[in-house]
């Protein structure tokens, strides 16, 4: 048999082969040390001319290490076993994909119902200057009240400037109002830091939702009106809560609103009031001119009273049977 014969029927055999045994079958016909096809043509070799051997040598050989790769390629196909077929009959799997956090998904909940009130959603940073966070909000060095945030400061290697984790969401006031003109209102979600001890219903890293609305006319009525339609909108018609006369420097009046538990007891969520005149005078307001409301909420606590969650560290556990649940 010629080269060009011998080839082509055993690279046919060997593709045709349809298990291990087959595929071993043909080397032994082609390969064999002592039988085989090519091999007889190698061995033949030593009675032709240096001209023959030469051609016809380098093309046995050549055809050889073929004929090699092949069968080593076919017994390997052999090895990874037969192709899975896919069964479009069988039913699907369900995929464990991953989800929002219970707070992350109450974090949208409250954008959207600010948006749909005419509220913009702005943010503000979480490392802040002792300025925004305290000074301009009327709470200077010596005041009593800054005992009311317990603070992480930040050592600043930078400038002059004292740095420190914002303890509430109220330094954007000032920033939005140093850069815009009234009227407006907004709302800025965002983390809040605070240095004190934990329990059920205090972190030391959680979530607040500021508001501020600024303009010719705003009154204390227009906190009240907002307020009750994001409850209800966010709670239901049936929520129950009360507003609370306190104390914030940057408020005259303050006020505190609860919410009333299913067990009877009030939880307090938010400090508000009417913004203060020298907060005013801080961003370069006329406050005869302008007059406005301002609140800040505790997105934890909205939380765990929707949820019914007795304990706010379950929040930041990273308990993934607690987060599931959601
Ligand atoms: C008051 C008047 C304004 O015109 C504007 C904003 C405010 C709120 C003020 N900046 C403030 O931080 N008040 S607060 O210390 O009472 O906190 C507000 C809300 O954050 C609380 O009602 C509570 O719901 C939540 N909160 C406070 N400390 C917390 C906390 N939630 C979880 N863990 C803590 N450690």
């Amino acid at each position: 048999m010629d080269l060009t014969a011998l080839k082509a029927s055993a690279i046919q055999d060997i593709e045709r082969a349809n298990n291990t045994q087959e595929v071993e079958a043909a080397r032994v016909k082609y390969l064999g040390r002592k039988e085989g096809e090519l091999t007889a043509i190698l061995r033949g070799l030593k009675d032709m001319t240096p001209e023959e051997k030469r051609t016809l040598g380098t093309a046995a050989n050549e055809l050889r290490q073929e004929l090699e790769a092949l069968i080593e390629k076919k017994l390997a196909a052999f090895a990874r076993g037969p192709r899975t077929r896919f069964d479009v009959t069988k039913p699907g799997k369900k995929l464990a994909l991953g989800h929002a956090h219970p707070l992350t998904k109450i974090d949208t909940q409250i954008r959207e119902i600010f948006s749909s009130l005419n509220f913009s959603v702005v943010e503000g940073p979480e490392l802040e200057e002792e300025r925004y966070n305290f000074d301009a909000l009327n709470i200077p060095g010596w005041h009593p009240a800054r005992d009311m945030w317990d603070t992480f400061w930040v050592k600043n290697e930078v400038s002059a400037k004292r740095m420190l984790m914002r303890t509430h969401t109220s330094p954007m006031q000032v920033r939005y109002m140093e850069a815009h003109k009234a009227p407006f209102q907004i709302i800025v979600p965002g983390r809040t830091f605070r240095y004190e001890a934990t329990d059920a219903s205090h972190e030391i890293n959680f979530y607040q939702v500021e508001g501020l609305v600024v303009g010719p006319d705003v009154t204390l009525a227009n906190f009240k009106f907002v307020i009750e339609a994001f409850f209800k909108r966010f709670f239901g018609s049936e929520v129950e809560f009360r507003f609370r006369p306190s104390y914030f420097p940057f408020v005259e009046p303050g006020v505190e609103v609860d919410i009333r538990l299913p067990g009877g007891r009030w939880l307090e969520v938010m400090g508000a009031g009417m913004v203060h005149r020298n907060v005013f005078d801080a961003v370069k307001y006329d406050f005869r001119n302008v007059q406005g409301f301002a609140f800040g909420m505790g997105l934890d606590r909205l939380a765990m009273i929707k949820y019914g969650i007795p304990d706010i560290r379950l929040f930041y556990s990273g308990d993934l049977r607690f987060t599931k649940q959601f």
